[in-house]
């Protein structure tokens, strides 16, 4: 085992004391158990010559917090151009919507350059670096030809993309030794690894065995860490907080169905809405009132994408009231606000059904709160789609066909009449599959693979 202090890179950085949200506190107590430093993008915007200046230190105890800020060209080119209008669309197979620019590339390994800089001006020997997502792709590479021979791990939190998809990207003959930097390339599941690995063995990596893998001098591993959540933590919040679907003011016997997501185009949401709209009109008992209530706060508004998307729900969501609403009801609720997580956690447990229907998801983290949330004595039912990450481990969810409405209607309707003994059943059955990789499992998972002696002779 090093005796190092853990380095986290990721693109944004928790500035308050205490921060909330699974991934980030997590991170944060895996920082405070073993010291370090976590180091992200501020958010905001500054000049060429304020960027140069370098690391930004966040007053924080007991680990150390640096920042580092983007000038507008670099937000422009590196987060909203190649990571969220190149890289994100490819990587969830959506190469219809992906947006080509060869200066957005420049841009991108240009900051992944200077943030390897920084980086290694805080590296210290013995330090193991863990980098997130998709915006840093190459910076292990980057930091190698710095001459850092550190221990140098990668979390991709977003699916791998398919060997059909991958011919798409311009920059696809790097990204073999992007990846070969890093000692360990982890992704979400066991799909995910063989896309990895299909792809690297069509690029002339010579596979090992258990997910090891040689390329020129490198050897490096890939393998999957499904990431979990604060089961025990969420549960708590619910009970605490049973309350707060109380503020719906639904009518006696008026049935709840959730929806909660980032409003992104790879979440499926004009489909689920469509089927929603289709479940009612085709509900067998016309009393029965079920109301869908979406949480979607916008993201990335600035990407062309994702303005459609939100003119599409907003259609959707008239037409659909329109058409079923009355005097006192009605059927798609839709909000664009954050919630603060103890209410979304009550929200979740007066939720009778919950709607997690992706086209491509890493994981889907919505759908495991979903599950913890629940009253034992009287759980919802979680309906899942096969292309979230989660599916491979929540199979006692109702699984269904995103791209079929019809599909998630009949889910819909299976789920409002389900017994209350099936309801306990799979909710057992996915409680323990939640519990088996919850985020702390993850942490330590992680980190241990990360460690294991070094194959690469330090360099
Ligand atoms: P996301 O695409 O953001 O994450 P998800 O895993 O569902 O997707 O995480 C969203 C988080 O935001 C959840 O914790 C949820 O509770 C919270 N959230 C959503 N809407 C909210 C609202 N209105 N108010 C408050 N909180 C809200 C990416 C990948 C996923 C992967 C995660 C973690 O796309 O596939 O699971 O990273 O690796």
């Amino acid at each position: 085992m090093s005796e190092g202090r853990l380095i986290v890179v990721s693109n944004r950085i928790p500035t308050e004391e205490a921060p909330s949200g699974g991934l980030v506190v997590a991170l944060h107590e895996a920082l405070q158990a073993r010291g370090g430093v976590w180091i992200g993008n501020s958010g905001a915007r500054v000049s060429a010559e304020e960027a140069e200046r370098g690391l930004t230190r966040i007053a924080s105890q007991p680990y150390e917090r640096y920042s580092f800020d983007l000038t507008e060209q670099e937000h422009q080119g590196f987060y909203l151009g190649y990571a969220n209008a190149t890289l994100w669309p490819l990587f969830h197979h959506r190469t219809d919507l992906l947006e080509v620019d060869s200066e957005d590339a420049r841009i991108y390994q240009e900051v992944n350059r200077r943030v390897a800089r920084l980086v290694a001006g805080v590296v210290r020997p013995g330090d193991v670096i863990w980098i997130h997502d998709y915006h840093f792709l190459p910076l292990a590479k980057e930091l190698r030809d710095l001459g850092l021979g550190n221990r140098i791990g990668f979390f991709l939190h977003i699916p791998f993309p398919n060997s059909s998809d991958l011919p798409a990207l311009s920059e696809r003959k790097l990204l073999p030794s992007w990846l070969a930097a890093f000692d360990l390339v982890g992704l979400q599941t066991r799909r995910d690894v063989s896309n990895a690995l299909d792809f690297l063995r069509a690029n002339d990596a010579e596979l090992l065995l258990e997910g090891r893998i040689k390329m020129g001098d490198r050897r490096f591993e890939v393998a999957s860490f499904p990431i979990g959540i604060d089961v025990e933590g969420f549960m708590k919040a619910a009970e605490t907080h049973a309350d707060a679907g109380e503020h719906l003011r639904l009518s006696p016997g008026e049935r709840l169905v959730l929806g909660v997501d980032r409003l992104d185009y790879s979440k499926g949401l004009p489909q689920r809405f469509a089927a929603f709209g289709e479940y009612l009109s085709q509900r067998p008992d016309p009393q029965v009132r079920a109301t869908l209530l979406q949480i979607a706060p916008p993201s990335r508004e600035d990407v062309e994408a994702y303005k459609e998307i939100r003119q599409e729900l907003e259609s959707i969501t008239g037409r659909v009231n329109g058409e079923m609403g009355e005097l006192d009801w009605t059927p798609i609720r839709y909000i664009r606000r954050n919630i603060p997580r103890e209410t979304l956690a009550g929200l979740y447990r007066r939720g009778d059904v919950c709607l997690v229907t992706p086209l491509a998801d890493g994981m889907n983290l919505v759908a495991k709160e979903f599950v913890a949330a629940q009253d034992p004595a009287d759980p919802g039912v979680l309906i899942l789609s096969h292309f979230a990450g989660a599916a491979e481990q929540l199979e006692a969810a109702l699984m269904v066909n995103p791209y079929d409405p019809s599909d998630t209607a009949k889910a819909i309707e299976v789920a409002l009449a389900m017994s209350l003994a099936e309801r306990q059943d799979r909710h057992g059955a996915l409680m323990k599959a939640i519990r088996e990789t919850d985020i702390g499992w993850w942490t330590d998972s992680y980190l241990k693979a990360l460690q294991k002696p070094l194959e690469n002779g330090g360099k």
